[in-house]
Formats: structure tokens, C-alpha cells, sequence
């Protein structure tokens, strides 16, 4: 794998991007804030640089989202596949996670991709991955800093918002001293600190409790109450008129319980295959190497995976990779 020396710098990035004209902005499936507000901010830079711009996200703008500024602009990949000079990639570790939009581009090919998770497979023709990046804002604001690209109150709102959901609103182990500094600086240019944090953290609609309510019912705990688990069944969101992006942040009620250090939700899809994803609070489990036993990945803190086989052999083969890294990491068994 490549050094992170490798990387090109926010100059250089600013100057590819001043080479071209039409430009798409592409992010990963099951958007999360981080991956839609860097998308738009992105797409607004461009078009205030005078460039053609899409924005696709494969699963468009979820309605929890749509409070973002422009949040219409972020549109679902078209039937027919399309031109441009650059497709640039935010926050999105690889090309599966592009949902099939690179099948859309007529290049077939993502040019740059900008991203923080550590499992990123530099898939690009340029890669520029920060892994010490709370959030892929963090380096999107480097990007407008260092070209002296303004940062519009709109575009402040959107960087916000992508640091603030993917470090729970300032909380978690990413958050640094630069992290916060950027959050002063973006308040000052215009983002309004208690509306989007109301929007992202405190106005969510009543399926998503009642699908909450029905996984807590149903919470196991195991390995002395340190391993919390839950699934989200079919029978579930029919029961609860949830939408798969209402499931954004479910994890971290389990994540919250004192005792807690690896939390695990489980889903089944259509196709065989189980999603799952893991949180740990302690900086010797990295749930990045347990997802990555299973093919996916993500962060020490955060990751997930796409799991084929019947829920009960998944259940139980997470379930033993993440005991066997307690047991490494000196938790003893309980
Ligand atoms: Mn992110």
C-alpha cells in the first residue's frame, strides 16, 4: 500500500480542477452526512468557479438530509451514461461503494478520489487520502483554503455538518484540536451551530424510533455486557414504516451503554448477503480489521461490512472475530 507521502497537496488538486470544465461529484451508497455535505460543497465550489457540475449520489438526496443547503442539487446517476472532463469521489473508501456510477461515466473512471477512511483503495487516477481527517469536510476545507476558494455560508453550513456527524457532534476519538478550530472558523463564515445540529441530531421522524424500539427489545449482550448487538429484520420495517436511511446512528444507542465496547447491528438484504455494522470505544479493538476479516472496512472506530451467508453463521462468526480481538486486545474472558 501506498504512504499517505504520497499524496498530492490541496494546491495541486485545486490545479487539476482548474484545468477542466465539466465536472460530476460523485459519493458512496447509504449516504451519510459527511458524504452528502462534502458532495454539495464541493459542487458549489465548482459552480462558483464558473464549471458545469453533477452531483450523484446513488441513493439521491435521503429526506434527513434535505435540509442542506442546495440539497437539491445532488441527484440520482441517469439511466444513460454521461461525459465529463473529471469525476472527483468524496468520502467513499472504494469503487463498490460508488453504487455502479462509474458505469455511468463514459471514462469508466473515477480521476480524483478524496477520501479519510483507512481502508481506502486509492482507486483514482489521483488519490489524495487524509486518514487522520475526522470527516472528508476536514479536507475539503483544506482544499478551499488552500486555492482561496471562498467559503459561502452556504458552503460553511455543508463542511458542519460533515464534521460535526461523522465525530457525533464533536464526541468521538477523531475529533482534534484542528477539527474544532475549523468548526470555530466555519461558524464564523456563516454555519449556524444549533440549527444544524437540531437538523442532524434532533429531528428524526417517528418510524425511526419505533424501529429503535422494536431492535432494543430484542438487545443481546454477551462477553460480560461488553459485546451489544442487535438485528434489524425485514419484519421490523414493516412493522415500524422505517426507510433504510432512517438507520443512520441507530448503532450509537448501543454504543452508549456504559459497559459497551464493541457494538454490532446486524441486517439482512435481499440478497443473502448481511450488512453489518461495528463501533468500538477502545483504541486497542479497531473494528476496522474486525470488518476488514469480511471484506469490508472503515475506521478503528467505525466500519462495517457486506457479509453472504445466513444471518445465524454470520451472527456467529462476527460475533467470534470480535471476541478474539477482545481477548487480544487484554479484555479478559467473562
Ligand atoms: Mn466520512
Amino acid at each position: 500500500m501506498k504512504s499517505e507521502d504520497s499524496n498530492p497537496t490541496a494546491a495541486q488538486i485545486g490545479g487539476v480542477i482548474r484545468q477542466h470544465q465539466t465536472f460530476l461529484v460523485a459519493g458512496h451508497v447509504r449516504p451519510d452526512g459527511d458524504v452528502l455535505a462534502c458532495q454539495l460543497a464541493l459542487g458549489l465550489t465548482l459552480q462558483g468557479l464558473g464549471k458545469t457540475v453533477e452531483v450523484w449520489n446513488p441513493d439521491g438526496m435521503p429526506h434527513k438530509y434535505s435540509f442542506l443547503p442546495h440539497a437539491d442539487l445532488v441527484q440520482r446517476p441517469p439511466a444513460q451514461a454521461r461525459a465529463f472532463d473529471l469525476a472527483i469521489a468524496v468520502d467513499t473508501a472504494t469503487r463498490d461503494r460508488l453504487g455502479g456510477i462509474c458505469d455511468r461515466l463514459v471514462s469508466g473512471s473515477i480521476g480524483v478520489n478524496i477520501d479519510h477512511h483507512i481502508s481506502n483503495t486509492r482507486y483514482g487516477k489521483i488519490n489524495w487520502i487524509e486518514t487522520q481527517a475526522a470527516a472528508t469536510g476536514e479536507m475539503l476545507y483544506e482544499l478551499l483554503h488552500a486555492n482561496q476558494w471562498p467559503i459561502t455560508p452556504a458552503i460553511a453550513s455543508c463542511l458542519f455538518v460533515a464534521l460535526s456527524t461523522d465525530t457525533g457532534s464533536f464526541r468521538y476519538s477523531n475529533t482534534t484540536p484542528r477539527t474544532l478550530r475549523l468548526a470555530a472558523e466555519l461558524v464564523e463564515a456563516g454555519a449556524n451551530v444549533a440549527e444544524l445540529s437540531r437538523r442532524c441530531f434532533e429531528s428524526y421522524p417517528l418510524a425511526r424510533v419505533r424501529l429503535l424500539q422494536l431492535a432494543l427489545a430484542d438487545l443481546k449482550l454477551t462477553d460480560g455486557n461488553r459485546i451489544g448487538r442487535v438485528w434489524l429484520t425485514k419484519e421490523m420495517y414493516r412493522q415500524s414504516g422505517a426507510l433504510a436511511e432512517d438507520t443512520e446512528g441507530l448503532i450509537d444507542y448501543i454504543r452508549a451503554i456504559d459497559s459497551v465496547v464493541v457494538a454490532i447491528v446486524f441486517e439482512q438484504d435481499d440478497n443473502g448477503i448481511v450488512r453489518i455494522s461495528l463501533r468500538s470505544k477502545s483504541n486497542k479493538v479497531s473494528v476496522d480489521k474486525i470488518a476488514g476479516q469480511f471484506g469490508g472496512g472503515g475506521h478503528m472506530a467505525a466500519a462495517g461490512a457486506h457479509i453472504p451467508g445466513g444471518p445465524a453463521v454470520v451472527e456467529t462468526a462476527v460475533l467470534k472475530a470480535v471476541e478474539d480481538a477482545m481477548r487480544s486486545a487484554g479484555y479478559a474472558a467473562a
